[in-house]
């Protein structure tokens, strides 16, 4: 059974969203790029990658918790249609579609890029013939309420899952969350419910090599950033003057990743007719990783319309997926 492709996205939505952030971004002080970006072929191969280094526990320990738990999450929330934001690989999805209902189930994955959504539905519709898989390219900022508005994600039915996991909600600004779950508030219907993966507060020590890892991993993943710059903007970053730095700010419980430039240095964008200038030692912030309490997470949820319906974590108390609903 073929998969349906839906694309939300103009041609060249992406193009004119990265433009956009390098113009907002690289101007003003200090100088941030939403994470994103990180996310070209290199980008998505190099984080696969950092999912299996000793250091970087959060893939690990979604995946335990989910099939430790999967059965009672999806039997709980009786998901005929499991919604999926961000989806990527659909790879830990597969915990959850294990625990389906039955034939005629419907997945709608969505996500911004169109071959990890290609990629992951051909892979899906070979491992579940009677799952019908629906791949929306589409942008999880902008497009909720179409995806969730719509009757072939089973609006009205009741009996909803949307899944939003990864610890992505961390990259998000406060403002970014609100705005967000916001969405996913106002799509769904009473009898359906929100699946959310979350990293956990704890001791820097564990979070600093989670995100700067003996290997060099993650500063390549972090430094590669530059690489998609000046592919993508004829930008002319030298990497060799850029170090990976990973801080954990515990005013906002967040790690920031950053690159630091080594030495005064100033960067032209051909594409843009930009020329960026960055002093010795200033850093660009490239992504912000949030760690939450589940009274953060009470909070943060509570105030978008849900009612918290299941916690769980992993033995060591890392990570959590916890299940809500709409009151
Ligand atoms: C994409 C949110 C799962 O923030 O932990 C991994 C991305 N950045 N190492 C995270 C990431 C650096 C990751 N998530």
């Amino acid at each position: 059974m073929a998969y349906r492709f839906t694309d939300l996205l103009p041609e060249d939505f992406s193009d004119s969203a990265l433009r956009r952030d390098v113009l907002d971004g690289l101007v003003d002080r200090p100088k941030t790029l939403p994470p994103k970006w990180f996310y070209d072929k290199t980008g998505s191969e190099l984080f696969e990658e950092i999912t299996r280094l000793p250091e970087y526990y959060p893939t690990r320990s979604e995946r335990a918790i989910l099939q430790a738990n999967a059965a009672g999450i999806v039997s709980g929330s009786g998901a005929r249609h499991l919604i999926e934001l961000g989806s990527g690989s659909s790879e830990k999805t597969r915990v959850l579609l294990d625990q389906r209902p039955g034939p005629g189930s419907v997945y709608t994955a969505l996500d911004v890029s169109e071959s990890a959504l290609r990629q992951a539905a051909e892979a899906l519709a070979v491992t579940y013939p009677d799952l019908v898989v629906q791949a929306v390219r589409a942008d999880f900022e902008q497009h909720l309420a179409t995806v969730l508005g719509d009757p072939l994600t089973g609006r009205g039915e009741g009996g909803r899952l949307v899944a939003f996991l990864g610890g992505t909600i961390g990259n998000l600004e406060p403002q970014e969350r609100s705005v967000l779950l916001a969405g996913v508030r106002a799509g769904l219907d009473p009898g359906d419910a929100f699946l959310l993966g979350a990293d956990l507060v704890k001791s820097p020590q564990v979070l600093l090599p989670a995100y700067d890892d003996a290997a060099g991993v993650t500063a390549a993943f972090n430094l590669n950033l530059l690489q998609v710059l000046n592919r993508r903007l004829g930008a002319d970053f030298d990497a060799s003057e850029f170090a990976h730095r990973a801080v954990w700010n515990s005013g906002q419980a967040r790690i920031e990743m950053r690159l630091r430039a080594s030495r005064r240095t100033s960067v032209r964008f051909a594409d843009l007719d930009l020329a960026v200038e960055f002093g010795e030692g200033e850093e660009m912030r490239t992504e912000i990783s949030s760690k939450f309490t589940a009274e953060r997470l009470e909070e943060e949820l509570g105030q978008a319309g849900f009612g918290p319906d299941g916690w769980w974590t992993d033995p060591e108390g890392r990570y959590s997926l916890s299940l809500w609903r709409p009151v």
